[in-house]
């Protein structure tokens, strides 16, 4: 018997416990490096229960071999923008990507009454009624200056321009942004120009959520940032360790998403080499894959892009390529994901964006900023689409068909990118921005960016209870809910 194992069978024995038989065949393929933790704990917890036989159900139990059958692990994708990535040509694209964005976004909004009084922007224009009258289209100009806010919208009949003069209204106008659908309700003013009366935006309606029918409970995480010298290895590793502890959250835990910036990338940002600690994409997916092999089988992992993964940059992201890591793919428990995604954990539908448009969002939007990311999120579910500003920051694909429309109503809107966790509410959805495993960069420093990371953000899928597991010892480090 080696010496570790010696040492750490001693040292129960020297406790007063034995050692039932069974128990000494898991003990062979225990790594013993873990081995003299694994006795001392089942020791103390034992201890406490006075029991002091150690058996082979203790230890599987503590190895997470042991699982309980009644806790399942169901993953269904229901959305996954891989293999629907079409990228039509120049401009003849991009009319497609907005036709199809006006179509799906007016399909929305024919839920509400009063859609059943829309009208063409061209009819409309030519009726000159006296009446109230609704139209509907993609933002193009949103301009406030003395007093009064000009909004154009556009639909495949043509251009409308309306002034907003109810100040309530205009500020409600001044946080929509450009290229997002919105329904209004004008009239004809005096001078023959049309005033905007209301703006209704498509949103969520009420509705059930979906629950799982027994306890298991998912982990949220996003920006790991892998390969970068900032990306919290051994705060990381620890978590992923007590995965596999017999803690009685860690043991219903049977789903870890991982949301965007799973590894830090190769030239995403100038001197960016000077930064990291394995300098090819290989490398850096090699490392993950030795951390996400340490995840117990029995625990399904989503794995989702952002924008410093192998792939494309422009949204919607296909899945990590299987070209740097086929190994990743080829895992029984870990499922790839474009970006965004849906996805059914036991029935409850999660929706995973990385979060790139939140960038845009806060620049134009009065408001909104980076250190409350949850009401962009909530701004993005009234507008129901993902990345509605085109032509800034984030780089958009001319599809075919806009695959950023939130067409499917989540339980859970999971996003990341900003680095801050916190945790929110909007209409019965649970919003989740999973934070970071990357320390402040020296970027992020210039900019007065502060990041709360290491902390693991876990829910129970049958109660929607949530829980948090902070590896970060910074005092300060606080989730926001
Ligand atoms: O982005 C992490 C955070 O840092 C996210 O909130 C965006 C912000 N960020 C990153 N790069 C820039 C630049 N160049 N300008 C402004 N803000 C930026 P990540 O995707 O992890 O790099
Ligand atoms: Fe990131
Ligand atoms: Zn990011």
């Amino acid at each position: 018997m080696k010496k570790e194992v010696t040492y750490a069978l001693n040292y129960a024995l020297n406790k007063g416990f034995q050692i039932h038989p069974d128990a000494f065949k898991i003990l062979e393929n225990v790594d013993v490096k873990k081995l003299e933790k694994i006795i001392k704990e089942i020791v103390r917890e034992k201890t406490k229960q006075k029991m002091f036989q150690i058996n082979q159900d203790d230890l599987e139990t503590y190895l997470g071999i042991k699982e309980d059958p009644s806790i399942q692990n169901e993953v269904k994708v229901l959305f996954d923008p891989t293999s629907k990535i079409t990228t039509g040509e120049g401009v003849k694209g991009y009319n497609a990507l907005f036709s199809s964005r006006f179509n799906k976004l007016k399909r929305i909004i024919s839920d509400r009454p009063e859609s059943r009084m829309l009208k063409s922007i061209a009819s409309v224009k030519s009726v000159k009624s006296e009446d109230d009258m609704y139209v509907c289209g993609l933002v193009t100009v949103r301009n406030s200056e003395r007093n009064i806010t000009k909004l154009v919208l556009e639909d495949p009949s043509g251009s409308f321009e309306g002034i907003v003069f109810d100040n309530e209204l205009q500020k409600y106008a001044g946080t929509l942004l450009s290229d997002q659908f919105v329904m209004a309700r004008v009239s004809l003013g005096k001078n023959s120009g049309y005033v905007v009366k209301d703006l209704i935006l498509p949103d969520i309606p009420d509705q059930a959520t979906n629950k799982s029918d027994n306890e298991a409970f998912a982990v949220f995480l996003s920006d790991l940032h892998i390969g970068s010298k900032y990306f919290m290895e051994e705060e990381f590793a620890e978590f992923v360790s007590w995965l596999s502890s017999p803690d009685p959250v860690a043991k219903k835990i049977r789903f870890v998403l991982i949301g965007g910036d799973v590894v830090d990338g190769v030239g995403i940002y100038p001197n960016q080499d000077k930064e990291l600690v394995c300098q090819t994409i290989e490398e850096q997916l090699k490392k993950t894959e030795d951390l996400i092999e340490k995840i117990p089988k029995n625990v399904k992992v989503i794995i989702m892009p952002g924008n410093h993964d192998p792939g494309r940059r422009a949204l919607p992201q296909p899945a990590i390529p299987r070209k740097y890591n086929s190994s990743l793919w080829e895992r029984e428990n870990v499922v790839m994901v474009g970006n965004p995604a849906v996805v059914s954990l036991n029935g409850v539908k999660v929706m995973m964006f990385h979060g790139q448009s939140i960038d845009d969002i806060v620049k134009t939007t009065p408001g909104l900023s980076y250190d409350k990311p949850a009401n962009v999120m909530k701004h993005l579910l009234r507008a129901r689409h993902l990345s509605p500003i085109y032509g800034s920051q984030t780089p958009i694909a001319p599809e075919m068909q806009d695959l950023m429309v939130i067409e499917d109503i989540p339980d859970i809107f999971h996003v990341g990118h900003v680095h801050r966790a916190q945790l929110d509410m909007y209409k019965g959805i649970l919003l989740v921005n999973s934070g970071s495993w990357q320390k402040q960069t020296p970027f992020q420093a210039s900019v007065g960016m502060v990041p709360n990371p290491g902390i693991a953000i876990m829910v129970n899928l049958k109660t929607f209870k949530v829980f948090h597991e902070n590896y970060n010892s910074n005092s300060d480090n606080i989730l926001q809910s």
